[in-house]
């Protein structure tokens, strides 16, 4: 039992580092406006808390070293019952903290609204993307360009991004974490959310909210790429391979894992509109109880043996 729990303890460690490169490595590095000003919040509210810390932990130690029982110096008050001055201190400053990190939360919450649009430089248009969460992969519609792709998305860097998010199916979070934000994509919900990337890269994306078997596969990578690039990308893309019809799109909402990335040359208009309003049925969702042996092969123990937890 020990050496299991030192084993454990010591696979929790060595995999610690590998937690922090994953999630806050990113957050602490971001790579646009939004996730910049973010990155600032965490680490203000982070500071404005370790002024209380910092000193309420050394005042300890300073108060248990001075009153020590062979310290004749300090004064021995065994009735002591109450001071306004120690309570005026112990409640003031906690009611401070509130009030500034309060405040700070209010104003950085109307700043950094995800439905308020980001301002664009003068010559830059802003880019319209309509993303759809399907089981188990995202969709990302270009409306004015008239091309779609699957679990991958291409921006121009430096150009604000007016997202579109909604979901085929079930509930999933949209999260790019260097560029900031995450938020939920919802069935019968159009959520908006504006970012963007200030220099071109390859950004790491994903569904931040579990959806069933296929969620681990949920990933994407944003490509932000200079304006020209850009461009050429749109016109490689649009009028070749397949077309995302609406017959297209409902195989493409049915249930699937770890799908690669893959791109549409036309898209049926107004479908991100369709999926929506309901007028294309929702997609199917995980199925309660019972894993779904379309998605991939699982490895499911007979009902009535160990790990059978119906
Ligand atoms: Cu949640």
């Amino acid at each position: 039992m020990n050496g299991l729990w030192r084993r454990s303890l010591r696979a929790s460690l060595a995999l610690a580092p590998l937690v922090v490169l994953a999630g806050c490595g990113q957050i602490l590095d971001p790579a646009g406006p939004i996730g910049a000003d973010e990155k600032k919040i965490l680490v203000n509210s982070l500071a404005v808390m370790l002024l209380i810390v910092v000193p309420t932990i050394i005042a300890t130690l300073g108060f248990a070293w001075w009153f020590r029982a062979s310290n004749t110096k300090a004064r021995y008050l065994p009735d002591f019952a109450y001071s306004g001055r120690v309570e005026a201190v112990v409640w003031s400053i906690p009611i401070l903290v509130i009030l500034f990190l309060g405040g700070m939360t209010w104003i950085s919450s109307h700043d950094l609204d995800p439905g308020k649009p980001l301002p664009a430089k003068p010559g830059v248009q802003p880019l319209t993307v309509q993303v759809v969460s399907l089981d188990w992969k995202w969709l990302f519609i270009y409306p004015d360009q008239g091309i779609a792709t699957v679990n991958h998305l291409v921006v121009p860097a430096g150009t604000p991004i007016n997202f579109h998010i909604t979901s085929a199916s079930v509930m999933n979070a949209f999260f790019v974490p260097r560029l900031g934000s995450m938020i939920y994509s919802m069935n019968g919900m159009d959520t908006q959310l504006h970012l963007q990337a200030d220099k071109p890269g390859r950004y790491y994306g994903r569904s931040a909210h579990f959806s069933g078997d296929g969620f681990p596969g949920m990933q994407f990578f944003v490509d932000a790429v200079p304006a020209a690039q850009f461009g050429a990308w749109v016109s490689g893309t649009k009028g070749k391979g397949e077309a995302l019809s609406a017959q297209r799109y409902w195989q493409l909402a049915q249930q699937s894992a770890d799908n690669p990335p893959m791109s549409f040359g036309a898209v049926q208009p107004q479908l991100f509109n369709a999926v929506l309003m309901q007028k294309i049925p929702p997609a199917p969702g995980p199925k309660l109880g019972e894993p779904d042996p379309s998605v991939r092969p699982m490895s499911v123990s007979p009902v009535g043996s160990e790990g059978d937890v119906r």
